[in-house]
C-alpha cells in the first residue's frame, strides 16, 4: 500500500495541480514548426469548488502574450476566436484540445521543442493563480491541425 500511495503521490507530482478549488491536469503543448512565433497548449481544467469560477487569464515565460482561444467550423476552414474569460461552473470540467479551445502561445520566444516543459501560469476570477508545468509534444500531436489566422 505504501508503494501505490508514494507511486499515486508521484504521478499526481508530474500531472495534476491541485489548488484550493481547481484542479489543472494533462498540460501539454506542440512543438512548434519552423520558426513558427506562435504556440497552442492544451490542459483540462476542473472546478472543484460549490461555486463558480472564470478563466480569465494566463502567462508563461516561453510567450511574450498568452490569449485565450476557441476554434469555430467557418465552411471548409476552422477558425480561432479569441475568447476574454472561460466560464467554470461548479464541478464542471473544461476540456482544451486541438480543434476547441486552446491557450494560444503569442510571440513564442525560441521554439518549443518536443520533450521540453514550461510553466504556465492561469489566473481566475477567484484571484487563485494555478502554475503547471506543460509538455511539449510532437507538432502533429493529438488531432488535425488548426488553422491559425493572426
Ligand atoms: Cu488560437
Amino acid at each position: 500500500m505504501k508503494i501505490v500511495a508514494l507511486l499515486l503521490a508521484l504521478l499526481c507530482a508530474t500531472s495534476t495541480v491541485q489548488a484550493a478549488d481547481l484542479t489543472v491536469r494533462d498540460a501539454w503543448a506542440r512543438a512548434t514548426a519552423g520558426q513558427s512565433k506562435i504556440g497552442s497548449a492544451y490542459l483540462t481544467l476542473k472546478n472543484t469548488g460549490a461555486t463558480a469560477d472564470r478563466l480569465v487569464s494566463a502567462t508563461a515565460p516561453v510567450a511574450g502574450a498568452v490569449e485565450l482561444h476557441t476554434s469555430i467550423q467557418d465552411g471548409d476552414v476552422m477558425r480561432m476566436q479569441k475568447l476574454d474569460t472561460i466560464d467554470l461552473a461548479p464541478d464542471a470540467t473544461v476540456e482544451f484540445k486541438p480543434s476547441g479551445l486552446h491557450i494560444m502561445l503569442v510571440d513564442v520566444a525560441a521554439p518549443l521543442k518536443q520533450g521540453a516543459r514550461f510553466p504556465l501560469t492561469l489566473t481566475f476570477a477567484s484571484g487563485q493563480n494555478v502554475t503547471v508545468e506543460v509538455a511539449v509534444m510532437g507538432p502533429g500531436a493529438s488531432g488535425p491541425t488548426v488553422t491559425h489566422q493572426h
